[in-house]
């Protein structure tokens, strides 16, 4: 038995609150993931029971090359890790490595309606950017995420603001259930941050920056170099206009000011009294240079724990270990519930 499972059992007293999250696997991670996600789950380590997975069985409602999700699966897990995911503190694993995901995703899609999975905008995004693979398991991605964050009685789900109608899916999935087989779920609520919610693509702010953007000039990667992020910040489109302040109309310049803030904790009326009468060139090389020093620590950690095999494989056992084992736990009494014989 590991010591997280020995952890949580001890915690039983004044049991902390369970966080849920994941990123997939699709790409290298994003300033969105970061500023999105990875930053905030860091300062929730010691007030919460974390559970952060590598959310590769999503990733394939996608096609993916299998040696680069194999590659991407790692560095996701270094990139957690390097960002500041403590794997003594928080549970840091690979959701394939635990099969109840799968499991009990099937159950939750025989309780979710066609209807309430035609509206995700998710689904419609992408299958328009993937017609060619608009395939089930793209159109039921959001019962999967609702057994990702069920299985562990997940009170919080720390999201970007893409993902809130995915959690108040779950919410609904884990509200019925509860209704016809008694109380079993935990409903869970989203997790947001006021600045870096959503990060915008480089090159058309009107998008979300994503890792599988086919343009890499949209993203910042985390693990880039200086210079290349310092570039392409520098030739992120903007607007006609030349006064650096938010605005409707300004999303270029509202995204680089929101960047901005994320990393210098700076609200956005002092940033619009720091760049008055300055232009916008200035902006944007004081945003590349706070968002390159900002992932400076990452980055150098990332190299040294990416290297490191043997590290990053015992990570992923023992946190398959400890998420199993809550998992199961979850498993069992859901298959009771619905009936399911068991056999001693
Ligand atoms: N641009 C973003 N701004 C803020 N948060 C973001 N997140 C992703 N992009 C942004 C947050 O990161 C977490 C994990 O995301 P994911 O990788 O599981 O899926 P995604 O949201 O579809 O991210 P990508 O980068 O756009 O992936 P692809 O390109 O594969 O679709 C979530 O908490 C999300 O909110």
């Amino acid at each position: 038995m590991s010591e997280q499972i020995v952890n949580v059992q001890e915690n039983k007293e004044e049991p902390k609150k369970r966080i849920f999250s994941g990123v997939q696997p699709s790409g290298v991670l994003t300033l969105g993931n970061y500023l999105g996600a990875i930053k905030n789950w860091v300062t929730l380590q010691d007030d919460y029971e974390c559970l952060y997975c590598v959310v590769d069985l999503h990733a394939i409602t996608v096609r993916q090359v299998p040696a680069d999700l194999r590659k991407h699966t790692q560095e996701a897990l270094a990139l957690y890790i390097a960002c500041g995911i403590d794997p003594e503190k928080s549970c840091v694993f690979v959701q394939s490595h635990v099969p109840a995901h799968a499991e009990l995703s099937w159950v939750l899609g025989c309780n979710t309606m066609f209807g309430e999975l035609s509206r995700m905008t998710q689904f419609k995004d992408k299958s328009q950017k993937h017609a060619d693979n608009v395939n089930a398991g793209l159109f039921t991605y959001p019962v999967l995420m609702a057994a990702d964050i069920l299985l562990y009685g997940t009170d919080l789900v720390p999201v970007g603001a893409d993902q809130k109608q995915h959690v108040e899916l779950a919410r609904d999935i884990a509200g019925r259930f509860n209704g016809v087989y008694s109380d079993t779920f935990t409903v869970p609520e989203p997790f947001f941050v006021k600045t870096g919610m959503k990060i915008y693509s480089l090159t058309d702010p009107t998008k979300k920056m994503s890792k599988s953007d086919p343009n890499p000039k949209s993203y910042v990667s985390i693990i880039e170099t200086r210079d290349e992020t310092i570039k392409k910040i520098k030739s992120a489109v903007t607007d006609s206009d030349t006064a650096v302040r938010y605005a409707q109309g300004k999303d270029g310049i509202n995204n680089l000011m929101s960047i901005y803030s994320s990393f210098t904790g700076k609200g956005y009326d002092e940033i619009e009294r720091e760049f008055d009468g300055k232009g916008y060139g200035e902006f944007k090389a004081a945003v590349g240079e706070v968002c390159a020093d900002g992932l400076e620590s990452v980055r150098n950690e990332y190299a040294r724990l990416v290297k490191d095999k043997a590290y990053l494989e015992e990570v992923m056992k023992k946190g398959a270990d400890t998420a199993s084992y809550l998992a199961r736990k979850t498993l069992s009494k859901v298959y009771r519930k619905v009936g399911f014989y068991s056999v001693k």
